[in-house]
């Protein structure tokens, strides 16, 4: 892909304020850590913490089963109990057991989830907040492990995220968004496959009847079943051939309504989707769709929790465990002698994956890139072409990065940036240096368009500027020119300065424009003044601001630690980043 086909090109002066990066994570360098706080769902104006959940929880329980004891005293109720026993009598039942190929699927879907989970798990405390509209102004969170945003200072999302322990996120270290996306979205691509095949083959052989509700008696023989749980007194287990019909109800909602859930809102928090699918990603915005990402993730938790307690407290283990994982319905010890290897096996990369992913990040990230990069490639592809009103301007943005400090940039704030000068040089027919004036001069276009941070926050503004398109008319790239570099006034939060390369023709797209306005007005100085980037299919941290330069190359090896931008080379993220 990036050959370096020709003696090394002579960068834009800027290349060489650039630094190198470390493969591995070094501490010492990263973000330091910061507590967040004990979980908090918002309640109107009240904010509660999550450990009452346990309190409530066993209280219900307890009064759950006091319930359905009392109930079942009753003689209607026991009447009614024979009616419905449970399951369906007209149900077919299962009489192949569970194949191998389901117990391998099962245990693929388990080892799959574990990372799912965590590398989740460090996302979203990336941006430990929840909304359920686009703007993610503060205080209009419902969810948030993270103390409420502090006032009177520049608080960026950075600032903002929060570590979670080692054992639970991956790599457990704070802001390791970069490399726990590697995890989420490859492992996913693994999860999706080995679902699809599961769909496939239990539709092929008849063990749907497991899992899919044929007739509408299952809804009174799940709540019977409820009801026999909760009174401690539980129904007879035909596993083997057929589950009772609350285990069918949940099994086929975890499967046919959780998973897809998952991956639909999962995909509807990229740009390049969000922004190509008209009005379902204006419905399902993005904050929309973490916010039902995460309920689906709690779903899932408290499937798990159901489904291993009760695995464990239905009749004996050892019986439970050989079909699943022996594929015997008898009461030998086969289930064990398959299930503790393989747990051992899960068990220990759960253990070794974060100490592992810290020391082979660029592993991590190349072998990310490896899986799931052709993907991104497609996402890319599309235009972005989703734009909203007035109406839909957030009253908030949050602002991210470092700013820049330097005399240079200072004296350019200082004159209202009168001297400013954007160099565009590089593999072009005609280089050009132009002010703001000459610029401003250019057509200027308009977008109303949502900022997708990669850390999970989003924000609508207005933005005008220079369409890149007319950039690239005035410059006129060679025929070997492939890769377009921003370099930035600001150094990056570990020294060197930030830049980012983006493929051409992702310039070429509609609402690729270099900004000098926001909202109006001159776009501030946090957010990136005189011009920044604005790219619609890529998350904001493609998005330099504080633009100095802008070099046209046909690789990008040899800039700074060679892979395509400072968050690039120093967090690990993709240099295509649509998803
Ligand atoms: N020069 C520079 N540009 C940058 C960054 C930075 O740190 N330095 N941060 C990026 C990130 S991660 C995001 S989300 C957006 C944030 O833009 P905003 O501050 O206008 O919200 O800017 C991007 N551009
Ligand atoms: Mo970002």
């Amino acid at each position: 892909m990036n050959k370096l086909s020709r003696a090394p090109a002579v960068h834009d002066s800027l290349a060489a304020k650039l630094s190198s990066a470390d493969d591995r994570v070094l501490l010492s360098h990263w973000l330091p850590p910061q507590e967040g706080i004990i979980p908090r769902i918002r309640i109107g104006k009240r904010w509660f913490n999550m450990l009452w959940a346990l309190p409530i929880a066993f209280v219900l329980l307890v009064a759950a089963v006091a319930v359905a004891q009392a109930l079942r005293q009753l003689p209607d109720v026991q009447e009614w109990l024979v009616g419905y026993p449970g399951a369906p009598a007209s149900v077919a039942a299962v009489t192949s057991g569970f194949p191998l190929w389901l117990r391998a699927q099962h245990f693929l879907n388990l080892l799959f989830m574990a990372f799912i989970i965590r590398s989740g798990i460090q996302i979203l405390a990336d941006h430990p907040r929840l909304y359920w509209r686009r703007d993610c102004t503060p205080g209009t969170d419902w969810f948030r492990f993270q103390k409420p945003v502090p006032t009177g200072r520049v608080w960026t999302a950075k600032d903002d995220s929060v570590t979670v322990p080692g054992w639970l996120g991956l790599p457990g270290i704070r802001h390791s968004i970069g490399l726990a996306r590697w995890w989420h979205f490859s492992v996913n691509l693994l999860w999706t496959v080995n679902g699809v095949a599961f769909y496939a083959l239990l539709f092929s052989t008849g063990q749907w009847r497991r899992l899919v509700p044929t007739t509408w008696a299952v809804f009174l023989n799940a709540a019977s079943t409820a009801l026999q749980y909760a009174s401690l007194n539980f129904p007879p287990d035909h596993s083997w051939t057929q589950y009772n019909s609350l285990q069918l109800l949940v099994y086929f909602i975890t499967v046919f309504i959780a998973a897809p859930t998952s991956i639909i809102t999962g995909l509807l928090q990229s740009p390049a989707i969000s922004n190509h699918i008209g009005w379902v990603g204006r419905v399902v915005n993005r904050q929309r769709a973490r916010s039902i990402h995460f309920l689906a993730l709690w779903w899932f938790l408290l499937f798990i929790l159901a489904h291993v307690t009760l695995v464990f407290m239905t009749g004996p283990a050892r019986v439970s465990l050989n079909m699943m994982w022996a594929g015997v319905n008898d009461s030998s010890w086969s289930g064990f002698a398959v299930f503790v290897p393989l747990i051992t096996l899960v068990a220990l990369l759960w253990w070794r994956a974060s100490p592992f992913t810290i020391r082979h990040a660029r592993l991590v990230q190349k072998t990310g890139e490896f899986m799931i990069g052709w993907i991104k490639g497609f996402a890319e592809w599309w235009s972005p072409n989703s734009q909203l009103t007035e109406q839909d301007i957030s009253p908030y943005f949050w602002p991210n990065g470092t700013t820049p400090a330097s005399a240079e940039f200072d004296g350019l704030v200082a004159t209202e940036f009168a001297g400013y000068q954007l160099r565009v040089d590089g593999l072009v027919e005609h280089t050009q240096s132009l002010s703001l004036a000459e610029l401003r001069t250019i057509a200027k276009q308009e977008q109303i368009t949502t900022h997708f941070c990669i850390q999970g926050w989003s924000g609508v503004a207005k933005w005008g500027g220079v369409p890149m398109r007319s950039i690239i008319d005035l410059v006129r790239p060679t025929a070997d020119a492939r890769y377009v570099v921003f370099y930035s006034f600001a150094d990056g939060a570990d020294g060197g300065r930030y830049y980012d390369v983006h493929k051409l023709s992702n310039m070429r797209h509609e609402l690729t424009i270099l900004a000098y306005e926001m909202n109006g007005g001159p776009v501030s100085v946090l957010h990136g003044a005189p011009l920044r980037l604005r790219c619609e299919n890529e998350l904001g941290f493609k998005m330099v601001k504080w633009i100095a330069a802008i070099e046209f190359v046909a690789d990008f090896a040899d800039l700074g630690a060679g892979q395509g931008g400072y968050n690039e080379d120093h967090e690990f993220y993709g240099y295509r980043m649509p998803i």
